[in-house]
């Protein structure tokens, strides 16, 4: 159950199926973003240890190794048996979440329920990869086979750490890949937790691999590693685009990103705006803020305009804000960077003249906790209505008409996600149709399972997680061709 005093068990590198000191002898420090205190040192790795890991997964992946030679099916139940024993310790790895991210105990809670249900996903996935069998022209018997793409490297960032894994995990294991991956220096410990299960669970030695460390280093290393055959990443569009850079300039290794977003949600004048304004509420305060699918631009209609306004307000106002083990909904921002960062956004939305309905600053120094923020009188080209904030900040504005909410909402380099609220079918299609984003929410926000595929048009992200899509990224697909003697 919930416990301010969760023991930290695992704090070095995974490599091999052993916990390790890192080559260097380095080691960080995670804290507590509720007051700031050192939790736990960890080893840091680097590229020597990227090497190591690297190695290990290649050994592991060889033609005629343990994990090679198992059934598709075998591969599955291991992940079966992971997820049992994600769900057995989950009280443990909600309370290393809670403390590593500062996200309440309760929500920690649902993330790893989450996980659960997506390792099972793709646990399932593992035999029902398929090829086909193609009519080739000139009588050849042609068919494919899909075929794991190899050893894959994974950057997580720390707003979900371990939802961010299990989405990586998941797919690259029912794949068949083996995996190297780097958490983000903020919240390493539910991944080496997991870690340890992975080897509980009877995964063989070199699949699995965790290397926490800082970007620049043990992340760089991974998207330049000349032996990594792809990499996935989530996090900011300026680490993505310098892992393109890096990955095209090394091997060419294949890439998918997840980036941030800058998503809109519409409400129209024909539903209830009390309810229409709870949902809008929690599409952008999740997980405070930090979220790269927050519906960080609210568009009403002028005809509720001040109704919503109002409801958004007292919403705010009463959202209760403490550390991860009190009755709250709202923790501290993750670090001191990012509660500078949002506190500067704020700032800079009072300069422009948005209007401060509630919130607008930080909540004592004792930890990195921000008012949940409404901001009305918002206009397109303030820096809050365009750059993302990754924090507890509501942006509301002023629309007329559809076709003029749907031109400014895609008037973004951002395209994860968009909603809207409507009583009005054919209003809810034409804007699912136009937007210019990977997920589009009718009458709800964040409906995010493992079953549907997630990710970003424009600047959000290339490739898709989640659902079939998400296989679709540690696979390689090979044809066959066979001539077969001509029968007269
Ligand atoms: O992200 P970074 P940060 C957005 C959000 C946030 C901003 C910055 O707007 O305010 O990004 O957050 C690793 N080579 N999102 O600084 O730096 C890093 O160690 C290889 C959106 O936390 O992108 C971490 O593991 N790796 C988002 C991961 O990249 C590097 C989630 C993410 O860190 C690296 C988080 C490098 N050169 C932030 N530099 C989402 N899409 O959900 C850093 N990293």
């Amino acid at each position: 159950m919930a416990n301010p005093n969760q023991e930290i068990k695992y704090t070095k590198l995974f490599i091999d199926n052993k916990f390790v000191d890192s080559v260097s002898g380095k080691t960080f420090q995670t804290i507590n973003p509720a007051n700031k205190k050192v939790l736990a040192d960890i080893a840091e790795g680097d590229k020597a240890d990227v090497d190591l890991a690297v190695e290990a997964a290649e050994r592991a992946f060889k033609r005629g190794s343990v994990w090679r030679n198992l059934d598709a099916s075998g591969r599955g139940k291991l992940i079966y048996k992971l997820a049992d024993l994600v769900e057995r310790d989950m009280y443990i790895l909600a309370n290393l979440e809670a403390l590593d991210n500062g996200k309440t105990f309760k929500s920690a809670c649902g993330d790893i329920f989450h996980s659960v249900g997506c390792l099972r996903y793709y646990a399932g996935y593992a035999d029902k990869i398929t090829g086909k069998t193609i009519p080739a022209d000139y009588g050849f018997f042609a068919m494919t086979r899909r075929e794991p793409i190899g050893v894959v490297g994974q950057i997580i960032p720390w707003n979900f750490p371990l939802m961010m894994l299990i989405w990586k995990w998941g797919p690259a294991l029912a794949a068949g890949c083996t995996i190297v991956l780097k958490p983000a220096e903020q919240t390493p410990l539910t991944a080496l937790y997991i870690a340890a299960l992975s080897k509980e669970a009877g995964f063989p030695d070199g699949v699995i691999n965790v290397i926490p460390g800082y970007g620049p280093t043990a992340g760089h290393a991974i998207a330049a590693h000349p032996n990594i055959r792809k990499v996935a990443f989530t996090g900011s569009v300026e680490v993505g685009q310098i892992i393109m850079e890096t990955a095209a300039k090394s091997n060419l290794k294949k890439v998918s990103l997840e980036l941030g977003g800058k998503s809109p949600l519409v409400v129209m004048d024909d539903f209830d705006v009390q309810q229409a304004a709870k949902i809008a509420h929690e599409a952008v305060f999740a997980n405070h803020g930090q979220s790269c699918i927050a519906a960080s631009r609210t568009f009403v209609h002028e005809n509720i305009y001040d109704e919503f306004v109002k409801h958004a307000r007292d919403l705010a106002k009463n959202r209760s804000v403490g550390n991860q083990y009190e009755d709250v909904v709202q923790g501290p921002q993750v670090d001191e960077e990012m509660y500078g960062k949002v506190l500067s956004y704020i700032e800079s939305g009072k300069q422009q003249g948005a209007k401060v309905e509630t919130g607008g600053n930080c909540i004592g120094n004792s930890g990195f906790f921000i008012e949940p923020t409404v901001f009305s009188d918002v206009t397109d080209d303030m820096k809050i209505s365009t750059e993302e904030i990754f924090g507890p900040v509501q942006s509301i504005l002023k629309f007329k008409t559809l076709d003029e909410v749907i031109e400014r909402a895609n008037r973004t380099n951002y395209g994860l996600a968009a909603g809207i609220i409507t009583n009005n079918i054919d209003v809810a299609f034409t804007y699912a149709k136009a937007i210019e984003a990977g997920s589009v929410w009718v009458n709800c926000y964040a409906a995010v399972v493992p079953q549907v595929p997630f990710g970003g048009y424009k600047q959000s992200g290339t490739g898709r997680e989640l659902g079939e899509n998400g296989i679709e990224l540690y696979l390689e697909t090979k044809s066959i061709s066979i001539k077969l003697p001509t029968i007269s």
